[in-house]
């Protein structure tokens, strides 16, 4: 069967590993189904399976190890709507670490499948054991093997009121389970029990699979099968789409760029950049183009520096990282040190700094300006903003002097 939702290229896992079984069932299952390609986010737990994201071509999220199912819920409830599928990879040590979450999300069924690829160990780490290590069950670092019962995740979780909850061996044909799963509404889970040839056969040799596991008490079967929609899909919900309704910006002006631009501004906590990089999006849309922003700042969010990349396009804009900007503004010392990568990958484009701060070494083109000075320091991202536009005419200099009217006082000659 020819790929749709994964790439063609080969797949990251050691060979015979279960995770390839998984996500090549996985591509055939969403064939099944139908679900357009944009409508799927997968959300990825660490681990050696959390390394397929880059292999897959919709929407991909990788979270910490054992929080990839909290990160779902709150898609789920931020998307609140039923044509998107919301789906989580998970290792069975990030369900060991993050089980609170599995059994919350499944507790109040919101609306998700989660795959657990269970191959009785730590993969990534070198085959340290799980809860759910049958007893046993040797690993690397228990060459005895494991001493108490596997937990049963299915039990665990059908009990906590999935809507939808099944175990299978994961060898050959899953895409009918796996379809099966992700068309519930709801809370679904399938348990993929497979192996790990790297740790696990390695350390059983001869070891059967479906044998193992039978003899854990892990039974192969639908463990729950109760057809509930999630809380984001009942009419009465108190979710509601973060789509909807926020983001209602008129267009009131017209761009003619034709093509995606790329802007970093860095500067320093308590500047203003933060929203001088929204008034600068939010003019963009004005002027009827996409617009992406993205914040960073240390986690001492009063001091140091503070950056945005924004990113605004007459196209769909996909991918919201931006590695090399086409502009970098730059108005203090903490967004010059904060800059430095920027500026280094700069191969063209324009830097432009404040005129108290050193000229920078790059391949990109250098203008000075006095943004500290002009308007105050709380004010010198948003004048970096606005000389960009009155330079580079990305869009209608009074798209963005019109949102921030009275802040500056005077117009950039
Ligand atoms: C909170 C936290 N604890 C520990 C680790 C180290 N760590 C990285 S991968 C991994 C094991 C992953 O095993 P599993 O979830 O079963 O996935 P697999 O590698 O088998 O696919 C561990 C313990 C981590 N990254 N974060
Ligand atoms: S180490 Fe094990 S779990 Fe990781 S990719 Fe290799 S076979 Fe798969």
């Amino acid at each position: 069967m020819e790929r749709v939702y994964l790439k063609e290229e080969g797949l990251p896992f050691c060979k015979g590993c279960g995770h390839t079984t998984i996500s090549e069932n996985t591509d055939k299952a969403l064939q099944k189904l139908g679900i357009p390609l944009l409508d799927v986010i997968l959300v990825t737990d660490i681990g050696c399976h959390g390394i397929i994201d880059k292999s897959f071509k919709m929407h991909t999220v990788h979270g910490l190890h054992g929080r990839s199912v909290a990160l779902a819920t709150g898609i789920s409830a931020g998307l609140s709507n039923p044509d998107k599928k919301v789906i989580v990879f998970i290792g069975d040590g990030g369900v060991t670490i993050g089980i609170q979450h599995l059994i919350n999300a499944a507790h109040r069924n919101f609306n998700m499948t989660v795959v657990i690829h269970n191959n009785m160990l730590y993969g990534m780490t070198g085959g340290q054991p799980s809860e759910f290590t049958p007893q046993g069950f040797k690993t690397p670092t228990l060459p005895d093997g494991a001493g108490e019962k596997a937990s049963d995740i299915c039990a665990i979780i059908s009990a906590a009121g999935a809507s939808y909850v099944s175990r299978v061996i994961g060898i050959g044909d899953l895409s009918d389970h796996l379809a099966e799963a992700f068309a519930k509404p709801g809370f679904s889970l399938v348990e993929v029990m497979e192996i790990c040839p790297s740790y696990g056969v390695k350390s059983n040799p001869g070891m059967k699979l479906s044998k193992v596991v039978q003899e854990a008490g892990l039974e192969i079967r639908v463990y729950a099968d109760r057809n509930i929609p999630g809380p984001e899909l009942l009419s009465e919900s108190k979710f509601k789409s973060l789509f909807t309704g926020k983001i209602d910006i008129p267009v009131t002006h017209v761009s003619s760029l034709k093509s995606t631009v790329r802007i970093q501004v860095a500067g320093s906590a308590g500047e203003g950049v933060q929203s001088a990089a929204e008034y600068f999006a939010a003019a963009a849309i004005a002027s009827g183009l996409n617009a992406t922003k993205k914040g960073s700042y240390p986690v001492t969010v009063g001091i140091g520096f503070s950056a945005s990349d924004v990113i605004i396009s007459p196209d769909p804009i996909l991918y919201t990282g931006s590695p090399v900007p086409d502009y970098l503004i730059i108005t203090s010392d903490d967004g010059l040190a904060y800059a430095k990568g920027a500026l280094a990958a700069m191969k063209e484009g324009t830097v432009y700094i404040d005129s108290s701060l050193p000229v920078p070494e790059t391949k990109a083109s250098v203008v000075t300006y006095a943004f500290r000075e002009f308007a105050g320091s709380r004010n010198a991202a948003l004048v970096g903003f606005l000389y960009l536009l009155k330079e580079a005419a990305l869009y209608p200099y009074e798209a963005l002097e019109s949102r921030v009217a009275g802040r500056i006082g005077k117009t950039i000659g």
